[in-house]
């Protein structure tokens, strides 16, 4: 069974591949997608969706039998009333890069003491069967939003983001790719896919 993991983020990509390491899997790039896609829905599931179905739509010429799986996912700040929310890509603007986002939450969250300062990360996730018959599922992970960047690993927002189930001790940024990948909101909403393939119900 071939799975095309619909993103263009290269961090998703990499952790969709170790969470689902006994599957095949395609990225846009192994199938020369190229367009941008409008992500212009009001939720992270419809855009999921938006992008599980540009992709199933351009792969069926080449992969008629390939399942689509897209992730649609962000940052939600409670101080913030959620925000960056679905906008979390764009936070600073289209094409800002990963580093003013940080800087720009860090600054929205100067003034705001410890105790306000929860936050989740949230991945939606739309898998399409080579029927086009699509299956959802979410998953989140409790945090805090740090007062300083720290640690390499992970992507986006992972330097500022105090992981709950590491005490608030440790910045996902900080922790191996293992550790991320055994609480993280994205490990979660892969369990129920996993659960799915595996049941043969997409295939
Ligand atoms: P695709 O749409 O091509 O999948 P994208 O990066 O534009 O890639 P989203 O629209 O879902 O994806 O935006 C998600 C943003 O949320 C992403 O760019 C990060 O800034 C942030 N994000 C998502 N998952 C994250 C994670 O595990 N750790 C840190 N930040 C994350």
């Amino acid at each position: 069974m071939i799975l095309i993991a619909a993103t263009g983020n290269a961090g998703k990509i990499k952790e969709i591949k170790e969470i689902l390491s006994d599957f095949e899997i395609l990225s846009l790039k192994d199938i020369y997608f190229e367009e941008e896609i409008e992500e212009n829905g009001k939720s992270f599931f419809e855009n999921a969706l938006i992008k599980a179905k540009a992709v199933y739509d351009f792969s069926r010429q080449n992969y008629p039998e390939a399942i689509v799986l897209a992730d649609d996912s962000g940052l939600e700040v409670e101080a913030l009333g959620g925000k960056p929310g679905i906008f979390s890509a764009r936070y600073a603007g289209k094409d800002a890069p990963q580093e003013a986002l940080i800087q720009k939450v860090l600054q929205e969250m100067k003034a705001i003491p410890e105790a306000k300062r929860q936050a989740r990360f949230k991945c939606c996730m739309a898998l399409l069967s080579a029927d086009g018959e699509a299956f959802y599922s979410q998953g989140y992970c409790e945090g805090r939003i740090g007062f300083e960047r720290r640690g390499e690993n992970g992507f986006g927002y992972d330097p500022i983001f105090l992981v709950k189930e590491f005490d608030y001790q440790k910045t996902m940024a900080e922790l191996s790719s293992e550790e991320k990948n055994r609480i993280s909101h994205r490990r979660k909403a892969l369990d129920a896919i996993k659960e799915r393939l595996a049941g043969g119900a997409m295939v």
